[in-house]
C-alpha cells in the first residue's frame, strides 16, 4: 500500500504519509474558502464522523439517502488529505469540509472568507483511548506500543496529529476571529436533539421536528455503526485491520476509567492543569 511507512511533517506536527504529502497539505493551507463553506474541525477521535453524520442529515432535511448511499469522507471532504481536490463537489450552495488541522495554519484564511466552522472536542482522557484503540486498527498510523507509553507520548503532543492541548487552544483562541460554534461530544451524548437545534440555527437552517427526528435515529450509535457508510467497513484490510477492532468501537462518555491506572490519571490530571490552566481559557467540558 502506498506510503504506509512515510510521515510527513508541517506546521510542526508528524501526519500519515498515507493520507498526506507535501503538496496536499500545501495546498489545504491556501485553500480558498467561500462565505457558504462549512468546516467541521476536530482533533482525531474527537467526534469527527458524528458531526459528519449530523451535518449530512441537516442539510437533507433528514433524508436519510445521501448518509446510505455516498460514504462520510466524500460527503464532507478531509481538506488535507490527498483526494480531498477530487472529491470536492463543485456547487454553488454550502460545501461540507472536515480537517484535522491545527488554528494557526487555517485560521487566517478562515477569517477572510466567513465561512462557518463547527469545532467539536471531547474529553482529551477519552480521546486518548479512542485514539490508541485506532492506532491499533489503522495500518498506516506507527504502532502505539503500550497505552502507558501512548499516553506518554499523547501527554508530550508527539503523537500524530499533534498535541490535543495546542489543538484545542488554538481553535478555542479563534472565538472573537471566526464564526465557530463549538460543542462537545458529551453534548451531543447528552442531548443529540438539543445540539442539531442549535447547530441548526448557527447554520441558519432551523430543523422541524421530522427532520431531528430522522436526525437523532440516524445518527444514533447503533444505527453509525451498522451504516457501512460511515463504519469505515468498506477501507480494505490492508489499511484498516478490522480484526484489530472496529471504528465504531464503544461510542461511549468516561471509557478512560476502563484504562487509565491511578497513577495515568495523576498524571494526566498534572499535565491537563499545567497546559490548559496558563491559556486563561475555560475548558467547556469536564475531566472527571
Ligand atoms: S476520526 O478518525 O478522527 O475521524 O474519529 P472520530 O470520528 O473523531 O472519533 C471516533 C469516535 O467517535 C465515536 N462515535 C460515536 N460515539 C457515539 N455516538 C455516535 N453516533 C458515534 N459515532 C462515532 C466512535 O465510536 C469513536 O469513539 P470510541 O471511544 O473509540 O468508541
Amino acid at each position: 500500500m502506498d506510503r504506509m511507512e512515510v510521515t510527513e511533517t508541517f506546521a510542526g506536527i508528524s501526519l500519515p504519509g498515507h493520507l498526506h504529502t507535501k503538496e496536499s497539505l500545501h495546498f489545504a493551507a491556501t485553500f480558498p474558502f467561500r462565505a457558504t463553506d462549512v468546516l467541521i474541525v476536530t482533533y482525531p477521535k474527537s467526534g469527527t464522523t458524528w458531526m459528519q453524520e449530523i451535518l449530512t442529515l441537516l442539510y437533507s432535511n433528514g433524508d436519510v439517502l445521501p448518509a446510505k448511499t455516498i460514504p462520510n469522507w466524500m460527503r464532507a471532504p478531509w481538506l488535507e488529505q490527498t483526494y480531498f481536490r477530487d472529491a470536492l463537489r463543485d456547487t454553488a450552495g454550502h460545501r461540507l469540509i472536515t480537517t484535522h488541522l491545527p488554528a494557526h495554519v487555517l485560521g487566517p484564511a478562515l477569517q477572510q472568507s466567513r465561512a462557518k466552522v463547527v469545532y467539536v472536542a471531547r474529553n482529551p482522557k477519552d480521546v486518548a483511548v479512542s485514539f490508541y484503540h485506532f492506532h491499533r486498527l489503522a495500518k498506516f498510523l506507527p504502532d502505539p506500543g503500550s497505552f502507558d507509553a501512548f499516553l506518554a507520548r499523547f501527554l508530550e503532543g508527539t503523537v500524530q496529529y499533534g498535541s490535543w492541548f495546542e489543538h484545542v487552544k488554538g481553535w478555542l483562541g479563534q472565538r472573537q476571529a471566526l464564526d465557530i460554534f463549538y460543542i462537545t461530544y458529551e453534548e451531543l451524548h447528552q442531548d443529540l436533539r438539543g445540539a442539531a437545534e442549535r447547530l441548526g440555527a448557527f447554520l441558519g437552517r432551523p430543523l422541524g421536528p421530522e427532520t431531528l427526528g430522522s436526525l437523532e435515529r440516524h445518527c444514533s450509535f447503533a444505527a453509525m455503526r451498522d451504516n457501512a457508510m460511515v463504519n469505515y467497513s468498506l477501507i480494505p484490510a490492508e489499511i484498516m485491520d478490522h480484526s484489530q477492532g472496529r471504528f465504531m468501537r464503544k461510542g461511549v462518555v468516561g471509557d478512560w476509567r476502563e484504562h487509565f491506572s491511578p497513577r495515568q490519571t495523576a498524571l494526566f490530571d498534572r499535565v491537563y492543569r499545567e497546559r490548559m490552566g496558563d491559556a486563561g481559557l475555560r475548558a467547556p467540558w469536564t475531566l472527571a
